[in-house]
């Protein structure tokens, strides 16, 4: 049973949003994840989208530009939505209550499912004022977000570190969730 769920599974699309405060590291990440370089010039206007393969799941990224967090997407972009990727700008310690109240807005739409998946990336961590990942996970007040996985990366999109980690995260708790069905 668990096999057969995992090979439909394998064959189907996931849908992934990705969100967080302007310059949090988002595009940076996608295009790191795309094409293994840096990008330095493709500015998000509404938004980018990017379809990465990844142990045999197919993830296809929305990356939304930072504003549009405050103005809720339309509903539909929650839909069928496997997992979040909220990306944290850790060096921006004085935005960090901002990106829980956006975080928190998230998760609280209607339209996203509850056992979707959320993946936070600590990036930045390179940068000299980064906060830890679990004094990132405390200022978002994560523990309490429970029942819903939640699992926190820390990661530096410029270099790809952490990236894949947390991508690793992400489809074993996809696979889990489809071979429990
Ligand atoms: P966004 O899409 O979330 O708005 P971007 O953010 O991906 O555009 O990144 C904003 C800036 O942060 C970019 O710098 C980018 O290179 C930088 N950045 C992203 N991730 C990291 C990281 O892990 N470490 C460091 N040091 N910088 C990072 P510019 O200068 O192009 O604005
Ligand atoms: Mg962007």
């Amino acid at each position: 049973m668990g096999l057969s769920f995992t090979k439909l599974f394998e064959t189907k699309e996931n849908r992934i949003l990705m969100l967080g405060l302007d310059a949090a590291g988002k595009t940076t990440i996608l295009y790191k994840l795309k094409q293994g370089i840096d990008v330095d010039d493709i500015p998000t206007i509404g938004f980018n989208v990017e379809t990465l393969e990844h142990k045999n799941m197919r993830l296809t990224i929305w990356d939304f530009g930072g504003q549009n967090v405050k103005r809720p997407l339309p509903i539909y972009y929650y839909q069928n939505v496997e997992g979040v990727i909220f990306v944290v700008d850790s060096n921006d310690q004085d935005r960090v209550v901002n990106a829980r109240d956006d975080l928190r807005m998230l998760l609280s739409e209607e339209g996203l499912k509850e056992d979707a998946a959320l993946l936070v990336f600590a990036n930045k961590k390179d940068l000299p004022n980064a906060l830890t990942a679990a004094e990132i996970a405390d200022k978002l007040g994560l523990h309490s977000i429970r029942p819903r996985n939640w699992f926190i990366q820390s990661s530096c999109a410029t270099s790809g570190e952490g990236l894949y980690e947390g991508l690793d995260w992400l489809y074993n708790n996809i696979v889990n969730k489809a071979e429990n069905l």
